[in-house]
């Protein structure tokens, strides 16, 4: 694999990061977060992780696993754990750290909307087949192809606790097909897209930012410490955004609770004087997935993991109006239930 285009040296320079990032479809910047409220967050991460027994109670500040309290058929956390480290006003200020701002602002037309629905991972070791799939965020994320994603891990980052890896230049061809897959997002760009994925080690305070159609990817994590990584989402205000970008990631709670605690009510509904358009969800994409899931269902080819997983695409294929993909997916549902019972 290729290591990142370093685009550090282009920081301050609004034209050349936009050319690069237009380019590349991403940029890996250096040492753009402040390490130290990193770190916080990170131990603060930790402590409750400790506490539920994801993480070894002695070895917490390494990151080390606590294997026996890591379910066999999970890759991350319950939403309940992520609920708790959804609180943390330390991990909500990291995507607006002004100078993360700065090169979101050089790349797309401001005033910049960060996504309220700042996103965590929290990757359990020796869990590889929950590696995120090959995906754009653009199917998940929606309302304007101009959205700019900012990855950065709250610590150091060998590549032995996994990592992102895009695929340069992947963003100019719109958006791709998909299978059903495991891991967050649950879809896999069926291109396999060789010789274009780039990845790196990161260094903490180091940030990688693609394009909403740029393809990436999670890399395993094969040590014996969690990986924490964040992801924030930018887009112009003047485009359209939909409602659940506004809202905790995947409804884990609500912003009351989050605010509950905080000790500042500076970044509070940090986005509300700001004129939002809310766009409607467009399922076009999950149409696709759905039908390539039947597909596969249909011939055998998917694999057993996903086998419970697909019943929902096939169900949602019922609720549509294409008389003959739902024809296909009844009798692949009847066919289930014959086996099941079998
Ligand atoms: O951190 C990961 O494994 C996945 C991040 C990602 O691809 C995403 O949230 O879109």
């Amino acid at each position: 694999m290729n290591e990142f285009r370093d685009s550090t040296d282009l920081v301050g320079d609004a034209a050349r990061l936009r050319a690069r990032a237009e380019a590349d479809g991403y940029l890996f910047i250096r040492g753009l977060l402040p390490a130290a409220n990193l770190e916080r967050t990170r131990l603060e991460y930790l402590e409750v992780l400790r506490d539920v027994g994801y993480v070894d109670a002695e070895g917490f500040r390494d990151q080390l696993v606590n294997p026996a309290n890591i379910p066999d058929g999970r890759g991350s956390l319950h939403n309940d754990t992520y609920a708790e480290l959804y609180l943390l006003e330390s991990f909500h200020a990291l995507q607006l750290e002004p100078a993360l701002l700065d090169v979101m602002e050089a790349l797309l037309d401001p005033p910049v909307l960060a996504h309220p629905s700042i996103i965590s991972r929290v990757m359990f070791p020796q869990r590889e087949m929950f590696t995120t799939p090959p995906h754009q965020d653009f199917p998940h994320v929606q309302g304007t192809h101009d959205v700019y994603t900012a990855w950065f891990p709250l610590h150091d980052l060998p590549a032995s606790m996994g990592g992102l890896a895009v695929a340069a230049g992947s963003h100019r061809r719109g958006v791709y097909d998909y299978r059903p897959a495991l891991g967050a997002g649950g879809i896999a760009v069926i291109d396999p897209l060789q010789d274009s994925w780039a990845t790196n080690e990161f260094r903490q305070g180091d940030v990688l930012i693609f394009h909403s159609l740029t393809v990436h990817r999670g890399l395993p994590v094969t040590g014996d410490r969690v990986r924490m990584s964040v992801d924030g989402r930018y887009q112009s205000v003047r485009e359209p955004v939909l409602q659940r970008s506004l809202l905790p990631h995947m409804g884990v709670t609500t912003w009351e609770r989050v605010y509950a605690g905080w000790a500042s009510d500076d970044l509070k509904y940090y986005w509300s004087d700001l004129e939002t358009t809310i766009a409607d969800v467009n399922d076009a994409h999950l149409e696709q997935v759905d039908a390539r899931t039947l597909e596969e269902f249909e011939n055998g080819s998917l694999p057993p993991e996903l086998v419970k997983k697909s019943i929902g695409a096939l169900e949602r294929i019922i609720e549509r109006d294409d008389p003959d993909l739902r024809e296909r997916a009844a009798a692949a549902l009847a066919a289930h239930s014959a086996s099941d019972e079998s």
